[in-house]
């Protein structure tokens, strides 16, 4: 039995509660590691990705569909592993998905937060994706059972990484692997332009979310657990000095900061075999 069956006819695809989910393709633990370069000729071969990282399942048709983004620049390292373990993990999961890196360019302080509004919105250029999953380029979840699809309330998924001794490092974290319906990031106007360099940007949408009234949904410490690729920091991308005070401010900044005021070129485009790269210029810090 491969199918997904719900023991309720809610039509909602973001209600869960009550719903039974039975996906028989998935193993649970699964072994991920990082010390062996990784080839991805056999997952191109095997042909199930469609070109610019498209995949749905054969035999049955998804509640939801997902558009995976990760902000990037120079971690091709990274982003190999990433391919490698999460094409079957999210074929598995049986979901109907596509996959955006969404690279700066330029040698600008890096700016997380806002490339993931610019994945939001070439996304929806390209389908009617309901279902937004923003995620690091360097962890992996090691349980199948964490589900890339959006929940009633805005989900975080990478609550117990390995870098923190499978802990939650602090309630209020959202950093990491995150999901978002879209009329949930439009109530919030997405997120912050603003935070350039490392942190803070996590903690702004979080604010987001609990000024509008939501909360966090999340996998238990079992099911959340992920391992992160170690690596030291990144030249372009030191902590960002103003990120508190910038804190601070969220709830008179977020309705004017966002969505609605973003702006940015694309500067090439490109669909490979397990990925659409999309490299944009999101301009300089103030
Ligand atoms: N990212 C890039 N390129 C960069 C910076 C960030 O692709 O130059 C992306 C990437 O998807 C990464 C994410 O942004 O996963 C978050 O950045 P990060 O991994 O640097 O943040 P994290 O908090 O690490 O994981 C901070 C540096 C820790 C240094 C530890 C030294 N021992």
């Amino acid at each position: 039995e491969k199918h997904s069956l719900s023991s309720n006819l809610s039509d909602s695809p973001f209600a869960t509660e009550g719903i039974t989910e039975i996906v028989t393709n998935q193993k649970g633990p699964l072994h991920v590691e990082f010390s062996s370069v990784v080839n991805l000729d056999k997952l191109i071969e095997e042909g199930s990705v469609s070109p610019g990282g498209r995949f749905r399942p054969k035999e049955c048709v998804s509640q939801q569909k997902v558009a995976i983004i990760i902000p990037f620049r120079d971690r091709e390292l990274h982003l190999k592993y990433w391919l490698y373990y999460m094409h079957p993990i999210l074929q598995r999961q049986q979901l109907d998905y596509g996959v955006y890196v969404i690279e700066q360019t330029g040698a600008d302080l890096f700016n997380r937060a806002k490339l993931f509004n610019v994945g939001y919105a070439e996304a929806l250029k390209e389908d009617n994706y309901d279902c937004f999953v923003f995620s690091d380029i360097d962890i992996i979840p090691i349980d199948d059972r964490n589900i890339y699809k959006c929940y009633d309330q805005p989900r975080h998924l990478s609550v117990a990484i390995d870098k923190f001794n499978f802990q939650l490092p602090y309630p209020q974290i959202f950093g990491g692997i995150s999901a978002l319906s879209k009329q949930q990031l439009l109530k919030i106007n997405g997120f912050s332009n603003n935070y350039w360099g490392w942190g803070g940007e996590d903690d702004d949408i979080y604010k987001r979310l609990s000024f509008r009234g939501m909360s966090i949904s999340r996998p238990d410490l079992m099911i959340g657990r992920c391992k992160m690729i170690q690596h030291e920091r990144d030249k372009l991308n030191p902590p960002n000095p103003k990120r508190m005070t910038q804190l601070s401010h969220t709830i008179q900044m977020m309705d004017k900061d966002g969505i609605n005021s973003l702006s940015y070129s694309v500067v090439s485009s490109e669909k490979s075999s397990l990925y659409t790269r999309i490299s944009v210029n999101i301009g300089s810090p103030p």
